[in-house]
């Protein structure tokens, strides 16, 4: 008896914790001055796939650099963020969808990256890619890739 009541407190309580959204989980990003394949600036990984209400932390592992949303390159009811420089920022992501993100300093060279929060594709943004300056172009267009073979097949 005792021990079917401990496993049922525990049900609740997993359940409870669930419900308060402690299960969120925190991905971190780096910001760097070489990639893992040395390529100069950028995002580590670039690429995230999370869940609604997980919260991504952008780490100031190199000087220089800073974390902030591209305007129009996230859902509509999404805030936007803009971290200073060399500023370690925690984003959480409520709003379903795909989020844009640049380095200010660093954008023309390509260092931009891409989250896409559950499997909403809806404002996938394929446009305005061609308005990214210089090397972000082509960047953001190969990370675009990534959200189409993630998006669920139906
Ligand atoms: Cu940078």
């Amino acid at each position: 008896m005792i021990k079917e009541l401990s496993f049922l407190t525990i049900l609740v309580g997993i359940s409870t914790l669930s419900w308060s959204g402690a299960w969120a989980a925190d991905h971190e990003v780096s910001m760097l001055d070489k990639g893992p394949e040395g390529q100069p600036m950028q995002f580590d990984p670039a690429f995230l796939k999370i869940a609604p209400g997980d919260s991504v932390t952008f780490l100031a592992s190199d000087k220089g650099h800073n974390s902030e949303s591209i305007p129009r390159m996230i859902p509509k009811t999404a805030k936007s963020w803009t971290g200073k420089m060399n500023e370690e920022i925690k984003v959480t992501f409520d709003v379903e969808g795909i989020y844009g993100y640049k380095c200010m300093p660093h954008f023309g060279i390509g260092m931009v990256g891409l989250i896409q929060v559950g499997d909403s594709t809806e404002n996938l943004h394929v446009p305005q890619i061609a308005r990214l300056p210089g090397k972000a172009k082509n960047r953001m267009a190969e990370l675009m890739a990534q959200v189409v073979a993630a998006a669920p097949a139906n």
